[in-house]
């Protein structure tokens, strides 16, 4: 039985590392108090230079509730156009801040991927703030895991199958915890229910943030 400094997870809510979705690796607590506010720090500075934007949906121009920006080569971004990588910033036209090396040496840490990320989307949520279900594939590369870093206030997090009517189960994430989806989890579908407003007091501007690492193109 895996213990954690914050032990709200229960065997019923606790997905187990691989049986029922082989590919999904849950790292509790992984980042110590230091190292998260380090990253903290660092994601302070990418948005003074990249501003926080609010992506919108595709067609209805629906904004998001969570607010984004990007480090590394490509940024993801949405608008009306449609959900896509690029290489500038959608409001001041600017390339993405440098990926930081904190953030590759952390990749390099967790995974056993020989390239190294091209995106890290920044995700801030409010207390209000929800991600509906989807799957990430705006990616040429699905071989490669995506990483996923939680910082600030926890959140219940939902995760299913490859197709949207497979069965999901909710986990609450909390800060300083790490999970990687490779393998047969890469395509699961996923979301975040809800921000537990209040819950950790690392973010000075309080919320969520969690950074999402990905490789978009395939190595050459
Ligand atoms: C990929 N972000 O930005 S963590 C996203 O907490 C996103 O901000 C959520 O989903 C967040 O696209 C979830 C990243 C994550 C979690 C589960 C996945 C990515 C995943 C399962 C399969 C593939
Ligand atoms: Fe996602």
């Amino acid at each position: 039985m895996m213990t954690t400094a914050h032990s709200a997870e229960t065997a019923a809510n606790r997905p187990a590392g691989g049986s029922i979705l082989p590919g999904f690796r849950y790292h509790p607590n992984h980042l110590d108090k230091a190292r998260q506010s380090h990253l903290a720090a660092i994601v302070e500075e990418l948005i003074t230079a990249a501003p926080l934007f609010r992506p919108t949906m595709p067609k209805s121009g629906r904004p998001f509730s969570v607010a984004m920006t990007n480090a590394g080569r490509f940024g993801w971004i949405s608008d009306r156009a449609g959900y896509r990588y690029a290489e500038r910033h959608p409001a001041t036209g600017r390339p993405w801040p440098d990926m930081p090396e904190e953030i590759l040496d952390l990749w390099r840490e967790v995974t056993a991927y020989p390239a190294a990320p091209e995106c890290c989307l920044v995700n801030y949520y409010t207390p209000g703030a929800r991600m509906g279900l989807h799957q990430d594939r705006d990616e040429a590369d699905f071989a490669a895991p995506v990483l996923s870093i939680s910082l600030g206030d926890s959140a219940v997090f939902r995760i299913g199958g490859r197709t949207r009517r497979d069965p999901t189960r909710s986990m609450t994430l909390h800060s300083g915890d790490i999970v990687v989806l490779g393998g047969d989890a890469r395509l699961a579908f996923h979301g975040i229910d809800r921000v537990l407003g209040g819950s950790s007091r690392l973010l000075a501007r309080g919320g969520r943030i969690n950074l999402t690492l990905r490789r978009v193109t395939h190595p050459s």
